[in-house]
């Protein structure tokens, strides 16, 4: 009974390996410069920690998000796809993929949608949300690798889960956690549910 469910998840490092496929990338173009492996990640964005590295890898890092295909042949990360379809066809529960595209923008919002059709379907594109500030999309739950979740609304209508990633895992965040998709996210789906 009561009001419908939404639910508001995020793509990179949620639902499509950013970090992975980042790195894999930035190994094969620039094979004779040092690299942050995922246990060594520390902080949301990769540039910034490259930079700290040596200075000129900030930019270097960049150019890999900003290359045609790059955010087309991100991988999947376990269990998301199957997780949102599921939510997707529950009772009473409206999902939404909810995330912000790169500033570049000859590639990355294309590529986002063209993710979504090849993953989930061409009727899940209508399930699709780009934008820079979560804050004024409202929704019940909204499922994020991002620690700090910012914008013009103070106080956003969703709880914001955070999901672990390999930049976030060593925090103590204020927010609730999911561990992966292999963690009770049911359980917190209907902890929302009224
Ligand atoms: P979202 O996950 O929806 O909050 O989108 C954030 C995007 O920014 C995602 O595509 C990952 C990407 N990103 C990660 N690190 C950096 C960075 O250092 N600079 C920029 N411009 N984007 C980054």
């Amino acid at each position: 009974s009561g009001k419908r469910l939404r639910v508001l998840v995020d793509m990179d490092g949620v639902l499509a390996d950013f970090e992975g496929g980042f790195l894999k990338k930035y190994r094969a173009k620039y094979p004779e410069d040092p690299f942050i492996s995922l246990q060594d990640r520390r902080g949301f964005w990769v540039s910034t920690q490259y930079g700290q590295l040596r200075s000129d890898l900030c930019e270097k890092a960049i150019s890999i998000w900003e290359s045609k295909d790059f955010f087309m042949e991100l991988e999947p990360l376990p269990g998301g796809l199957e997780a949102v379809r599921e939510m997707a066809q529950m009772e009473n529960t409206d999902v939404f993929i909810c995330t912000s595209p790169i500033n570049h923008i000859q590639h990355c919002p294309y590529e986002k949608y063209a993710w979504v059709e090849q993953h989930l379907g061409q009727g899940f594109l209508e399930q699709v949300i780009l934008t820079r500030d979560k804050t004024v999309i409202s929704g019940d739950i909204l499922i994020d690798d991002k620690p700090d979740i910012l914008g013009v609304d103070p106080e956003p209508t969703w709880e914001h889960i955070l999901f672990t990633a390999c930049h976030n895992k060593h925090l103590s965040p204020p927010q609730k956690r999911l561990l992966s998709w292999a963690d009770d996210w049911r359980a917190i789906l209907n902890s929302r549910r009224q």
